[in-house]
């Protein structure tokens, strides 16, 4: 009875000392109790790393006990849940996605834990991270992250939480009270087991999970090897088997027709659903319900095989009749693409998955033949939009289009900006938005405060809480808008550019032991950092800087006293397999050897690549930073999120009007940002102009510097110069390039005037609040998901 249960509870607690407390006293007790008991070193003997394995220990205690709290109350109040499927996220130090999409879902974690909302992440526990970039001689090489080595005390492994996943075999038709019905026979079994990440909130005890699977093999009685008694590659066979979570494909936007990925996307989709259907079950003896206590996301096309399991699930194992399965599938998925271009899109070839998966090829047809149905009736025999709108490609290669299955089956497809958005309506998916415009909108991304400004630049952070009088804004990010009502004030703003000093001298430090170049303070620190692709146009920087260090050999001494000097800093990392990514880093290394020894420039200009950007890189140089640049062609960035992190930090941008530039403008006024180049209706224009395009001379003459091998290597940098030259200038750097000096020249002409340069500098984070993820999930939490806070009482 109850009363029996009370008793029992009180008698535990009592055992347990109530919770772990967390004075000083209590954790110095408990990092000496793991220092001896868990990490087995003496007490008496023992070093840092020891010592930061039992610290790890003892926050990890704590955080049990929390997510223990939270999920006990969650399972007593049974609110409506939302599951978060993602194939990579970017935590830090395990460094399990790309870029953006990746950190983008580990701040939502964040905010979904602080905001006290009922969640769930899911995703694959990688052995091997994405690559470390080293640099030798200015080349890019990969190194394996097997970020494992040393353990990883914040994860819990679940190894009674485990489902077997199914790939290969055939599909047979059994018969089940008279009815024909066809059954997935599958051919390889391999296991999944949980591995739990503690993920907590920021003032208050709600502690969430991050559930990352990882494949084993299964221990299923192998009667083929038995049978032909070859034990040792059935031994073989199975460690295959283990390396589907192996590792993290390293390309941030293509990995079509790779089994490896396919097989990685399914093993994650399918141990996450069983581990839902399981819980969902717990609670419940039918499934009309799961709309109103399941919400599933979709981070990006990944995860969409989803919507075929789920329908297997509810089919073929549930007995569910196809059309009820439909209509609950329906209503519980939500998508959210980061893309802009339909190129970008994800494809499989029917082929691969038939052979992988026989019995989902099969669903997704069945879907999509019902759909071209219902579609028929709505629009006639329209065969080119049909064809458009089919899940089915018919091509050179068949392919299965997971965008048009993930829209077809979500009730509400997410942008990432509203200039993303707007695109999505008219270009990408104008058909489906004319077919269902109530199913299009858009969440404008954010970032974390608490990771990127609490953890990573702690002055500002204290000056934040001593100015505004509250560390309130640690949780509610609007009230940074009180900033503006100081930015008069010159005591502040002399404190304000304290800070920015300290974090430039702590980035100089590093820059220092990282390439040898000594900086100067005194210099704007101006930064791009981010994944490298041709849309970002870091070439476009680099041009500039050649341009810049050209005057300057051009001008007259007096002349140069009037020069603000630079550190111009770029990094960031090339999927191995882009060349021309790779050529711009290598042509970013021979500017910087060249301008950084010539002693005739000394501090007016330096270039420093920072190898192997990260997280942990990014916690060090957005808060050193001036200015940054985020300079992609108008249309090409979805939202961007790296600009949002500089915002924050008072760092001000020099853009294009690109993704969320366009609400960053809202926010803080386009007096306060450096803006440039072609807006996203002049594009298309200028591309057709082609061979006609009018290209600044300084561009030319740059271009041709490059090209005479004023860098070296003029053989190896040609086939980067022609992806820029007139005619074939895709991303329309010769274009823009004249608009992009003007706005340099603004920011030179901005940073001689401190006053006005730190002004700047408080309205950009003044108006940053926007831009926190806390925003981002509450929109998606009401709007999307409709999912309730749902706070443990403790
Ligand atoms: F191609 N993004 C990313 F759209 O980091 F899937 N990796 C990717 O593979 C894709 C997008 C994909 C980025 C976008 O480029 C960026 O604009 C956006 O801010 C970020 O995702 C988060 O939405």
């Amino acid at each position: 009875g109850f009363g029996e249960r009370k008793a029992k509870a009180e008698r535990m607690f009592s055992l347990m000392d109530g919770f772990l407390k967390n004075d000083p006293f209590s954790l110095q007790k408990d990092i000496l109790h793991h220092v001896e008991y868990t990490v087995a070193r003496s007490r008496f003997n023992f070093d840092d790393y020891e010592a930061y394995q039992a610290l790890s220990h003892s926050v990890r205690d704590r955080l049990i006990e929390r997510w223990h709290d939270t999920h006990t109350y969650f399972k007593r109040t049974k609110p409506k849940r939302l599951y978060f499927l993602s194939l990579e996220f970017l935590m830090g130090d395990a460094a399990l996605g790309n870029g953006g999409l990746a950190r983008f879902s580990a701040c939502q974690m964040d905010s979904l834990a602080t905001l006290d909302y009922p969640a769930w992440g899911y995703g694959l526990r990688y052995e091997y991270g994405l690559f470390r970039q080293i640099i030798v001689d200015g080349f890019q090489h990969e190194q394996p992250d097997y970020w494992l080595n040393f353990g990883n005390p914040w994860e819990i492994e679940r190894i009674h939480v485990t489902y077997e996943v199914k790939f290969y075999g055939t599909v047979e038709d059994v018969d089940r009270n008279g009815e024909k019905h066809e059954v997935w026979i599958p051919g390889e079994t391999v296991e999944a087991v949980a591995y739990d990440n503690p993920i907590p909130g920021y003032g208050t005890r709600n502690t969430i999970n991050l559930r990352l699977w990882a494949a084993k093999p299964s221990n299923h009685f192998d009667l083929e090897a038995y049978n032909t008694g070859d034990y040792i590659n059935s031994i073989v066979n199975r460690q295959r088997t283990e390396s589907i979570s192996n590792v993290l494909y390293p390309d941030d936007r293509s990995h079509q027709g790779k089994e490896m990925r396919l097989k990685q996307q399914y093993f994650f989709v399918s141990a996450s659903l069983q581990d839902i259907i399981r819980r969902f079950k717990e609670a419940h003896n039918n499934f009309d319900e799961l709309p109103e206590k399941v919400a599933l996301h979709l981070n990006d096309t990944h995860p969409s095989l989803s919507i075929a399991e789920i329908m297997r699930i509810l089919v073929d194992e549930e007995q569910l009749d196809w059309n009820k399965a439909w209509n609950i599938v329906c209503k519980i998925f939500s998508f959210t693409t980061h893309t802009v271009v339909a190129e970008g899109l994800e494809k499989i070839p029917t082929d691969l998955l038939g052979s992988l998966l026989p019995r989902h090829l099969q669903i997704l047809y069945k879907i999509n033949s019902n759909f071209m149905e219902e579609l028929k009736k709505r629009i006639g025999l329209d065969y080119n939009r049909l064809s458009r709108m089919s899940i089915v490609e018919e091509g050179a290669v068949k392919s299965i289009r997971m965008a048009n299955l993930s829209i077809i089956c979500s009730h509400t497809v997410n942008g990432v900006s509203k200039l993303h958005s707007d695109t999505l309506k008219m270009r990408t998916f104008k058909d489906f938005y004319e077919l269902w415009p109530e199913k299009f909108q858009y969440t404008t991304n954010g970032v974390t405060q608490r990771r990127w400004i609490v953890v990573s630049n702690p002055s500002l952070c204290a000056l934040l809480s001593k100015w505004l009088g509250t560390e309130a804004w640690i949780r509610n990010a609007d009230l940074l808008t009180g900033l503006r009502d100081h930015v008069d004030n010159t005591g502040f703003r002399h404190e304000w550019k304290m800070v920015k000093r300290l974090n430039k001298m702590r980035l100089a430090e590093y820059i220092e032991t990282m390439s040898g170049v000594k900086v100067s303070l005194d210099a704007m620190f101006d930064v791009q950092v981010k994944r490298i692709h041709e849309y970002k146009r870091q070439l476009l920087n680099i041009f500039g800087i050649i341009h810049r260090y050209d005057c300057l050999k051009n001008m007259d001494k007096n002349d140069r006293t009037k020069v603000v000097p630079r550190v111009c800093i770029i990094g960031g990392k090339a999927a191995p397999g882009y060349e021309i990514a790779k050529k711009i880093i290598k042509l970013c290394h021979a500017v910087a050897e060249k301008i950084n020894n010539d002693a005739d420039i000394g501090d007016l200009l330096k270039l420093v690549f920072i190898p192997d950007y990260n997280v942990s890189v990014a916690e060090m140089v957005i808060p050193g930073a001036d200015l940054s640049q985020h300079l992609s062609t108008a249309g090409h960035e979805a939202s961007g999120t790296g600009s949002m992190k500089f915002l924050m930090n008072g760092c001000l941008l020099l853009a294009t009007a690109d993704g969320s530039t366009v609400e960053i403008i809202e926010e803080i006024g386009s007096d306060n940002l450096f803006l440039f180049g072609a807006k996203v209706q002049e594009v298309a224009e200028l591309r057709e102009k082609g061979g006609a395009l009018k290209v600044p001379l300084q561009f030319a003459r740059v271009l041709r510097m490059v090209r005479d091998g004023y860098f070296g290597d003029k053989d190896y940098f040609k086939s980067l110069c022609d992806t820029v030259e007139v005619g074939n200038d895709f991303y329309l750097l010769g274009s823009d390039f004249g608009s992009y000096l003007e706005a340099q020249a603004a920011a030179d002409k901005a940073f001689v005037e401190p006053e006005k340069w730190t002004k700047m500098s408080i309205l950009s984070a003044a108006g940053s609040g926007r831009f926190s993820s806390d925003r981002t999930i509450r929109e998606y939490a009401e709007r999307t998901w409709k999912i309730d806070p749902c706070q443990c009482p403790f």
